[in-house]
């Protein structure tokens, strides 16, 4: 098949998530055909090194037999049966108890859903259930952060603070509110990044506040925010925010549908910084990506009272625990732990991409190379002393994903932010591959803006 049919008949049908249908019709969508490891391959017979583990997910990286096996032999004893009606299934079990094996010490119990967002719809309601019971019903407000991302559901958006997914989505789920997010390179330069963290902290204290710390449930937030932006927050951050939770009785939620399963180099990204969340949404790299499978990880104080106190909890999916879905999972966990991944994600590859990663600060167009674990960005600026961004309409970072495809690698852009997230399997020197493909297409970004850009002394400081 030519891909141009190909794209004729996508173009014909087929609506694309977070897409300009009509940009992308114009356009044509690169078409993907097969993968292995950490390759994918399209359907003009490009090779491209997958520096986004497809989105945020493939953590064991394509072609793993035993996943296949392990959904093909599902399928054949039990293909579906849901776990309504007091009815369960040894897959559902089997995940049930492997994954709070691995979750921190006071998280016993797991609802599962088929995806983040729907983990985060049963947040929101587990959240205002557990304060009902309590006899504080007026502990509904729910605080998430400015450009936290938490799913597309109208729960999921309404928690997450994407403004121009509120603008055409509304109206949001009431009593959600949201404050600053810990994004220093963005919103903070003025303070040191410590400064910066404790303020934003203060900021959800102000906001606690004048929402009455009576009417407060819980707090949701994503340990390193995603698709924000790679947004790995300053140390002073999370012990300031625990610190303000613990003092008005407000539940944490943390967000693991991208830190969770090694990403940071820990089985969950709340244990690289200490957190103790009462409530974890999962999904993405919980079944690698391999089938839709996500939950909400559930601390004793929550679970404890939705089982003595709570009757029937009117909230379930049909697939819910899918039997395929939760075996692939199992099989994956099995795997990840089996052959060390996150411990060699904490040890070796994060530690050695950190290394490497930090070369391109020296980049011209870079204003900050950060990473944890095997997540990274890079800001690109036209000022590399001052820090000044580019024009907006020069959309740097679009023609940076654009030209690191025509590379060979998928890099993201998030605005003028450039974020990779690569299968934890990737080799050093794959991650040797990802960055010098990376730096070519900084280089030719860099030539490309050195045509548009103002002043003669940034032309200069570009090219030289
Ligand atoms: N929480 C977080 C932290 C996420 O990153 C979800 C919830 C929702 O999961 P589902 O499975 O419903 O998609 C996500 C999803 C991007 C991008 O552009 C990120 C996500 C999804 C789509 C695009 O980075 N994250």
């Amino acid at each position: 098949m030519q891909t141009s049919q190909y794209q004729a008949r996508d173009r014909a049908h087929h609506l694309h998530p977070f897409t300009d249908f009509k940009a992308l019709g114009e356009e044509g969508s690169r078409v993907v055909t097969h993968a292995e490891g950490v390759y994918i391959h399209d359907s003009e017979g490009h090779r491209i090194l997958d520096g986004m583990a497809g989105l945020w997910c493939v953590n064991l990286g394509y072609g793993r037999r035993e996943l296949v096996e392990a959904a093909t032999s599902q399928l054949e004893q039990l293909p579906y049966y849901n776990t309504f009606f007091k009815t369960t299934h040894p897959p559902a079990l089997g995940l049930a108890e492997k994954l709070c094996s691995l979750a921190p010490a006071h998280m016993n119990h797991v609802f599962f859903t088929g995806s983040g967002s729907e983990a985060n719809d049963t947040v929101l309601r587990m959240v205002r259930r557990y304060w009902a019971l309590k006899g504080r019903p007026g502990k509904r407000w729910i605080i998430g952060r400015e450009n936290g991302y938490h799913g597309s559901t109208v729960a999921g958006m309404s928690l997450g603070g994407m403004a121009p997914m509120h603008e055409q989505g509304g109206p949001c789920v009431p009593e959600i509110a949201h404050v600053a997010q810990p994004y220093w390179f963005g919103e903070g330069r003025d303070l040191s990044p410590e400064a910066f963290g404790r303020h934003c902290a203060e900021a959800l204290e102000d906001k606690i506040l004048e929402l009455g710390e009576e009417n407060v449930a819980a707090f949701i937030a994503e340990p390193v925010q995603g698709a924000g932006g790679a947004i790995m927050p300053p140390d002073s951050y999370w012990p300031a925010v625990k610190a303000v939770l613990a003092k008005y009785d407000i539940l944490l939620v943390a967000d693991e549908v991208i830190c969770g399963f090694g990403r940071l180099g820990e089985w969950f990204g709340s244990q690289h910084f200490g957190l103790e969340p009462d409530l974890m949404p999962i999904a993405k790299g919980l079944s690698s990506g391999y089938l839709p499978i996500g939950g909400v990880l559930v601390g004793d104080r929550v679970a404890d009272t939705l089982i003595d106190e709570g009757g029937e909890f009117f909230h379930g999916f049909t697939y819910s625990g899918h039997p395929a879905c939760a075996a692939v999972a199992l099989r994956n966990l099995e795997l990840l732990e089996a052959e060390g991944v996150v411990e060699r994600v904490r040890d070796d590859v994060g530690p050695y991409l950190a290394r490497r990663w930090a070369t391109l600060a020296e980049h011209p167009i870079v204003g900050e190379a950060r990473s944890l674990g095997l997540m990274g960005a890079l800001e690109l600026v036209a000022d590399k002393v001052a820090g000044t961004r580019f024009d907006k309409s020069l959309a740097a970072g679009n023609l940076c994903r654009d030209l690191c495809f025509e590379a060979g690698l998928v890099m993201r852009s998030v605005g003028d932010t450039m974020i990779i997230s690569p299968p934890l399997v990737i080799t050093r020197d794959e991650i040797d591959e990802l960055v010098r493909l990376a730096r070519q297409a900084l280089d030719e970004t860099a030539r490309r803006l050195a045509e548009h850009v103002v002043t003669d002394a940034q032309r200069e400081e570009i090219r030289a």
